[in-house]
């Protein structure tokens, strides 16, 4: 089959911040759906305009791609006013669950589940979102015991320096002035464990600690290494359990190791150079024994940032974990 890595995977519309999984032996893909827009960068993501989710399958790498057209639209969602950012999937219990954020009525981020029959939707969202929920960029993963987790967080825009008390404090000035600063150990993703419905939280957020070689968490100050958004966490062949993240101003992927689910996690690397845009997100998913780096650029707009496309390529990592830096 012919390659089709590094190229815009999806050409009709902007797609990013993909989530992948396989469901009936087939790759199915949840992106985010970029809309033009007029909006300002004023730091908080304005300037995304962010209705909808569309899903998309391949029944092989290379394979043509399938649009299942509109799943899910924010006038839909009971709670919800605006801003549907990066989504994930589950399956689990012969059903299909969609987790995403959005904004709520009073302007604060939230994260909200939907349910189907099947992987390609449509999905009918719950009433409320998920108590205890806040912040974006939510990703499920599922342990070989069945327990499954939800990972999120961003900061900026993705709010979640407003949750560093607990609760919701808004912002004063640009968003980059409200967190952590310099020597101060940088914020991490937050996990929670999922219910067995999948439709709630087990406990309140925990939040995940990534450290550095000495095992001193990650300073506010070390931009190419410190959390920003986009958590997603994957076990490799090793049986140790990784996750991205991006580096966000910096515009790394990073990966960190552990040997629990929970952390703490300990960098490691970069796994992918920064793309064309301002964001750099990404997912690893493995597929008949092969691993897979899908991530977006602007390639299709020229650079515009929230106009972003899908691609991916195959990864190289090595037995012990390590992987080959993707320069896009
Ligand atoms: O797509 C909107 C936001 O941009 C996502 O939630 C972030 O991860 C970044 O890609």
């Amino acid at each position: 089959m012919k390659s089709n890595f590094h190229k815009p995977l999806v050409t009709h519309m902007y797609t990013a911040d993909p989530s992948v999984h396989v469901f009936d032996g087939k790759i199915y893909i949840y992106p985010s759906h970029d809309l033009e827009n007029e909006g300002l960068d004023d730091g908080k993501g304005d300037h995304f305009k962010m209705v909808d989710y569309h899903v998309f399958s391949m029944d092989d790498v290379g394979a043509p791609l399938v649009d299942h057209g509109q799943v899910l639209h924010v006038k839909d969602v009971p709670w919800a006013e605006s801003r549907m950012w990066d989504c994930d999937a589950a399956g689990k219990n012969g059903k299909y669950y969609l987790y995403f954020p959005a904004h709520d009525k009073n302007g604060v981020f939230r994260l909200g589940v939907a349910t189907s029959d099947k992987p390609s939707g449509p999905f009918k969202a719950e009433p409320n979102y998920i108590p205890g929920s806040y912040s974006i960029d939510p990703a499920i993963f599922t342990d070989s015991d069945n327990e499954s987790y939800m990972y999120f967080g961003g900061l900026w825009g993705g709010q979640l320096e407003c949750w560093q008390t607990g609760k919701f404090v808004p912002f004063g000035g640009a968003a980059g002035e409200n967190g952590p600063k310099g020597d101060e150990p940088a914020m991490g993703p937050r996990y929670a464990k999922l219910s067995d419905d999948m439709l709630s939280f087990k406990h309140e957020p925990k939040e995940i600690l990534i450290l550095d070689e000495n095992g001193a968490p990650i300073k506010a100050s070390d931009n190419d290494r410190r959390f920003f958004e986009a958590p997603c966490v994957y076990k490799y062949t090793n049986g140790k359990y990784y996750m991205i993240y991006s580096t966000g101003d910096t515009h790394f992927i990073a990966y960190a190791e552990s040997e629990s689910p929970t952390g703490p996690f300990t960098y490691k690397g970069k796994v992918l150079e920064p793309v064309s845009g301002w964001t750099n997100h990404a997912y690893i998913t493995e597929f008949k024994g092969k691993w897979y780096l899908f991530y977006h650029d602007c390639e299709l707009s020229n650079g515009v940032t929230p106009l972003r496309n899908l691609k991916y390529t195959e990864l190289e990592i090595s037995r012990d974990g390590v992987i080959t830096t993707v320069k896009p």
